[in-house]
């Protein structure tokens, strides 16, 4: 099993993913680095799974736009703020940034889950909310952000779905398989 350190730099690892990074996740003969990638691939790979809405609804625009909001200001805005890399104090340094300041982030977030729906985009769930939850969940975790009722409420929903706790409960095992 790869660990994370020195054997996730090693030459042979950069020869998957230069970025030294997990997951890499393979299917068939493919080989996948960066989870946006791997989400969307699963969701149009799994039709049947219904992880993505249908093509040419209404949903499916909501969809693409969440997985790349998820993978863009979402992610990063929290991580830069955690980390103390980007206080944005002039409109200048704002319209550098791809998110501004994370304080839009969690307005946007807070604005679209406002609106009664129980999932990013409508009232099924997909694929996009599961990109989505995690950095909101990490950066609720680390102190980051803070969520009104309703985004607290889409955290809960997606944390307490079955599959979310039996994926918890695997990473758990294996976690606990390495210590
Ligand atoms: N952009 C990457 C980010 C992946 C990422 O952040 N991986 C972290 C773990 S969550 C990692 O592998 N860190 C180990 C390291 O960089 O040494 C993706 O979407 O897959």
């Amino acid at each position: 099993m790869l660990a994370f350190g020195p054997q996730m730099k090693s030459a042979d690892y950069l020869a998957t993913n230069p970025m030294g990074e997990v997951p890499v996740p393979e299917h068939g003969e493919a080989i996948f680095t960066e989870v946006a990638a791997c989400r969307a691939y699963l969701a149009s790979t799994f039709p049947e799974r219904r992880l993505s809405p249908a093509p040419g609804t209404v949903e499916i625009t909501a969809y693409h736009r969440w997985m790349l909001f998820a993978a863009g200001p979402c992610e990063t805005a929290p991580t830069n703020v955690s980390l103390g890399l980007h206080v944005p104090d002039s409109p200048q340094a704002q319209g550098r940034s791809g998110y501004g300041l994370l304080q839009s982030v969690i307005d946007t977030l807070r604005g679209i889950l406002g609106d009664g729906r129980d999932y990013i985009t409508g009232n099924s769930f997909s694929r996009a909310d599961v990109y989505l939850g995690s950095p909101i969940q990490w950066g609720v975790k680390f102190g980051c952000m803070t969520l009104a009722s309703e985004n607290g409420e889409y955290l809960y929903r997606l944390t307490s779905r079955p599959a979310a706790i039996r994926a918890r409960a695997l990473d758990d095992a294996l976690l606990s398989s390495q210590d």
